[in-house]
């Protein structure tokens, strides 16, 4: 008898394909309103600026995929995994992912989202997109929301850190301090008691914890330039503050709200953080991202197969 199959909708953000493709993707992102001629050209400076080739998430996000099947796959060898990508601002969409299931015949599904952290503006969007499209062609598909506390992210997580502590040569590891970063959202959230600070808060304590750190901090970072505020303190003022008040000179980034190298981290991190840090004279490194680390394919695989048992237990 053929094994039970279960879908998994990998879902991410999404990048474009190539450099005319930004105007769309940017709209996406905008909810329809195309960016000013001004706007669009910083994007694009930004994506010709990092190292390594324009897209780097597309193909991260394509390994990523590829990495969890396999390891759904040998680790429950009793079940056929399929893994499916739904992406929020570039094809294939979420919707699209949601589709193909359906067309290839899966029944049952299992969505988990490429970001450790739920926040109701990224993660809870995601869900919502396959929710709806799901319920549209009778899929039954359950969620993950988040697994920023999972043993073994921590564990990535903290084997990273110490890595890149290693990198201060001339200074103990109390004198680099530690900043945790991820992506900045509308203050607006605070209000609707998201969770997604609290989480982000719970992810640097474990870490700082399991490598006994004693100087660390957190700080937003990539916020939009909106009329809206957004959570602070930015990390670039982070950095202004902490070289002036404190008196420091080394610091370690590490940008816990992302698992991949894209632009928010080999731009606004490489690039731009990096750029401001040499100015203020102050030495500063960043942790390796998980990308496909097998650590990180586990996490995935775990949260994955607690929604399929749940959701055999209930049928
Ligand atoms: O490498 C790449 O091509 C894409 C990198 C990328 C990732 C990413 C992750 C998150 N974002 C989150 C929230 C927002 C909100 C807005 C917003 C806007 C942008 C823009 C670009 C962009 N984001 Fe992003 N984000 C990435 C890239 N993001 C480009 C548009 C220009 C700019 O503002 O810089 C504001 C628009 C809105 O209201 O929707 C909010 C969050 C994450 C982390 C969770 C996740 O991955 O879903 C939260 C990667």
């Amino acid at each position: 008898m053929a094994n039970r199959r279960v879908g998994v909708l990998v879902m991410s953000y999404g990048t474009p394909e190539s450099l005319d493709q930004i105007e769309a993707y940017y709209t996406h992102i905008r909810r329809g309103n195309p960016p000013t001629a001004e706007q669009l050209h910083e994007l694009k400076s930004r994506y010709e600026a990092i190292v390594g080739g324009f897209f780097p998430l597309r193909e991260n996000t394509n390994k990523q995929v590829k990495s969890l099947e396999n390891t759904l796959n040998h680790e429950h060898p009793d079940l056929d995994f399929v893994c499916y990508q739904g992406l929020k601002h570039a094809q294939p969409f979420v919707e699209d992912g949601v589709e193909q299931m359906v067309k290839d015949g899966i029944t049952e599904a299992v969505g988990v989202v490429l970001a450790p952290h739920y926040s109701t503006m990224s993660v809870g969007g995601y869900v919502k997109r396959a929710k709806e499209k799901a319920e549209e062609l009778g899929l039954k598909i359950d969620f993950v929301h988040s697994y920023h506390l999972h043993p073994k992210l921590l564990e990535a997580l903290s084997s990273r850190v110490e890595k890149a502590l290693e990198k201060f040569i001339d200074v103990g590891p109390e004198d680099v301090r530690v900043i945790f970063t991820a992506h900045s959202l509308p203050e607006k959230i605070l209000e609707m008691k998201d969770p997604y600070p609290d989480q982000l808060l719970a992810t640097s304590e474990a870490i700082a914890e399991r490598v006994q750190l004693t100087n660390w901090q957190f700080g937003w970072q990539s916020a939009g330039q909106t009329a809206t505020p957004w959570l602070g303190p930015d990390i670039l003022d982070v950095l202004r503050t902490v070289r002036k008040e404190d008196d420091v000179k080394n610091v370690l980034l590490c940008p816990i709200g992302f698992v991949s190298d894209h632009l928010e981290v080999l731009y606004d991190i490489d690039i731009e953080a990096q750029a401001l840090a040499q100015e203020l004279g102050l030495h500063l490194e960043r942790t390796e991202s998980l990308n496909t680390d097998p650590l990180y394919m586990q996490t995935l695989s775990d949260v994955v197969f607690e929604k399929v048992t749940s959701v055999s237990e209930l049928s």
